[in-house]
C-alpha cells in the first residue's frame, strides 16, 4: 500500500530521469548528511569559502571552495580549475573519502562505472544566492558525467536545454538529493533560482551544493 504521506527520508533513492542523460537518485545522500556536513567544516577551515568575482566584475552571490586535485575559480581574468587556492596560495584540501565513495556510487547506479572524480566544487547559498543561467565546460573530458549533491534547505533547479534560448524546467531540489549529468545533458544550460528563507535541522538557513568533475 502506498502510503501518500511518506516522509521525506523514505523516499525512492531509485533512478529516476529528469531528461536525457539526467538522473536523479532522490535523497541517496540523506543517510550521509551528518557526515558530509562534516567533511565540508574540515575542508572550509582550510580553505574557506568565499565570494568569487566574474570575468565581467560581479561578486558571485553564492560562496564557493573546493577540494581534490583541482578547484573551479573565478576571477577577472576568466574561469579554470587551479590546483592552488588563490586566496591561501596552498593546495586545495584533499576530498575526504565520504565524498569520492558517494559520487563514485552515485556514478555508477546512473550507469557511469569507474568515476573518479577529480575536483570537488562546494557552493554556498544563504537565503536570496542564486546562480544565473550558464553551462559547466572548464572540464577538459565532457564524457564524464558531473554528480551533484544538495544538502540543506530546498532549492529551484532550473534545468534548461542546449542552447540558452530553451526555457528550462523548474526541478526542486532537497536534502539529499543526487543528480548525475552526463552524456546528452552534459553541456545543458542550467542555473539556481533565489534560495528562500527557511531553516533545515542540520544546516540552519543555508543550502550547500557539492559538485564533483572529472575538470583535469
Ligand atoms: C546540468 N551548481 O556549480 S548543481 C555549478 O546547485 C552549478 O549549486 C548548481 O551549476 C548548484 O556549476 C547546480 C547541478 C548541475 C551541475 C552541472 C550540470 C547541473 C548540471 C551540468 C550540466 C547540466
Ligand atoms: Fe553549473
Amino acid at each position: 500500500m502506498l502510503d501518500l504521506f511518506e516522509s521525506r527520508d523514505e523516499v525512492d533513492s531509485a533512478p529516476q530521469p529528469l531528461g536525457p542523460g539526467a538522473m536523479v537518485l532522490r535523497g541517496l545522500a540523506a543517510p550521509q548528511g551528518a557526515a558530509l556536513l562534516a567533511a565540508v567544516e574540515r575542508v572550509v577551515e582550510r580553505a574557506p569559502l568565499r565570494f568569487m568575482t566574474t570575468p565581467g566584475g560581479y561578486r558571485m552571490s553564492v560562496a564557493m571552495s573546493n577540494c581534490g586535485a583541482a578547484g573551479w575559480v573565478t576571477d577577472r581574468s576568466g574561469y579554470r580549475y587551479d590546483a592552488i587556492d588563490p586566496l591561501t596560495g596552498h593546495r586545495w584540501p584533499a576530498m575526504p573519502s565520504v565524498f569520492t565513495e558517494l559520487a563514485c556510487e552515485a556514478a555508477a547506479t546512473a550507469g557511469f562505472s569507474d568515476f573518479s572524480a577529480d575536483a570537488c566544487l562546494i557552493n554556498r547559498y544563504e537565503p536570496g544566492a542564486r546562480l544565473s543561467l550558464h553551462q559547466d565546460r572548464n572540464e577538459r573530458d565532457f564524457s564524464a558525467p558531473i554528480v551533484s549533491v544538495s544538502l540543506g534547505l530546498p532549492a529551484m533547479f532550473l534545468f534548461g536545454g542546449a542552447q540558452r534560448s530553451v526555457r528550462p524546467r523548474r526541478v526542486p531540489l532537497l536534502h539529499g538529493d543526487v543528480v548525475v549529468w552526463g552524456g546528452a545533458a552534459r553541456l545543458n544550460f542550467h542555473g539556481v533560482l533565489p534560495l528562500k528563507e527557511g531553516q533545515h535541522s542540520l544546516l540552519g538557513s543555508c543550502r550547500l551544493n557539492l559538485t564533483f568533475r572529472k575538470a583535469l
